[in-house]
């Protein structure tokens, strides 16, 4: 019996009553949402708005299961607690479990937040071995118990290289269900390059991060349009090189410093519309995806890579045939060579 305390809270039982109401308002069969590290900052900021139906739409209702490891099960009930006090009316159940595969049964989206930070004096090396260990096992139970066409998406750090890991060790599924989360970069971009140019970022069309969630990473303002206008003319070269980039690159160091705890409710949102745009769609947007290459842009086959991505019925595709310049190139291929980097280092564990 796993430490799981799933169906302990009687009033939960109460919510299931979701089944009825969904036959009086034409609501959708629930479906469920595995959510790891569920006691942690991100999470905290991530499962109200699942719960409130931002991620799925105001008509799917949601079963949550909570994955944490065993001794932050107690903070785990609390937040759990808070979810129940909110009565949202899209939550038809919630699982909390420290055994992965009853968090993974039958999911139909795994949002993988939680990992083992950073301690003292661990080396990059460690780190990503530590993780490693993490991401194998829980890819393993992904396999072994989520629903077949699953989309998972990894959070936790280093995301590019966890993402990788989880998703061979889940040889029953297509590696196209695993992704790894840009869009908080994505975003910062949009919104860093909308600053410059005295615009909104709704304008902001056609940004890109390539390669990996690190300080390699490239945001791309090339193929970048705002309010229809190619951005490269709306700012100096100099500009996009030595400010833009390095800001994007360092943004999450620049939160730690200022709040002294990493970025959590701007993470938690990018989640949330890396999960949206993918099972609903980007609405013809180019939006950036860590998905497993295919070798588009010359980018080794099978890493887990930054793409430009447009997603359409419940899939993505990667958009195809951009111009890539020799500046482009050479940064491009600096993330991807980290990248190989990591998956080397991890290499006994794929
Ligand atoms: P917290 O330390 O607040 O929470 C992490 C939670 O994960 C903890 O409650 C911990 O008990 C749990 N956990 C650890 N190992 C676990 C396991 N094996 N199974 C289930 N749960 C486990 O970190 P938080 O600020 O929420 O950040 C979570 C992860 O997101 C970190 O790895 C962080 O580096 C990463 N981030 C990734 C971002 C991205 O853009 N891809 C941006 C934000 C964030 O830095």
């Amino acid at each position: 019996m796993p430490k799981g305390i799933e169906g302990s809270n009687p009033s939960l039982t109460a919510i299931n009553s979701v089944n009825q109401r969904k036959q009086a308002t034409h609501m959708k069969e629930p479906v469920r949402v595995t959510v790891t590290g569920a006691a942690g900052q991100i999470s905290y900021a991530l499962l109200f708005r699942i719960a409130a139906g931002e991620m799925l739409g105001k008509d799917q209702p949601v079963i949550l299961q909570l994955l944490e490891i065993t001794p932050a099960l107690d903070a785990l009930a609390g937040t759990v607690m808070e979810i129940e006090d909110c009565a949202f009316p899209l939550v038809a159940g919630i699982e909390q479990t420290d055994d992965p595969d009853t968090a993974f049964g039958g999911a139909d989206y795994c949002l993988l937040v939680g990992a083992r930070p950073r301690g003292p004096g661990m080396e990059r090396k460690d780190l990503l071995k530590a993780n490693a260990k993490i991401f194998s096992a829980q890819g393993a139970a992904i396999d072994r118990q989520a629903s077949r066409g699953v989309k998972v998406l990894v959070v936790g750090n280093p995301a590019n290289t966890n993402c990788l890991i989880a998703s061979r060790n889940a040889p029953n599924l297509d590696p196209s269900r695993f992704t790894a989360m840009t869009r908080l970069d994505h975003n910062r971009a949009v919104a860093m390059l909308a600053a410059q140019t005295g615009s909104h970022s709704t304008v902001v069309d056609g940004m890109i991060i390539w390669g990996n969630h690190s300080a390699t990473q490239y945001p791309d303002i090339h193929h970048c349009r705002i309010d229809s206008r190619p951005a490269v003319e709306l700012v100096e070269h100099e500009w996009v090189e030595r400010r833009f980039i390095p800001e994007v690159q360092q943004r999450g160091a620049a939160i730690i410093k200022a709040r002294g705890l990493s970025s959590a409710a701007s993470a938690a949102n990018a989640a949330i519309a890396h999960m949206r745009d993918w099972a609903l769609g980007s609405a013809g947007r180019i939006v950036s995806m860590g998905v497993c290459g295919d070798g588009s842009y010359g980018i080794e086959k099978g890493l887990v890579y930054s793409f430009p991505v447009i997603c359409e019925n419940g899939g993505y595709r990667i958009v195809q045939d951009l111009a890539i310049n020799d500046f482009s190139r050479a940064m491009m291929t600096a993330t991807e060579n980290e990248l190989r980097q990591e998956r080397d280092d991890i290499a006994d564990l794929l």
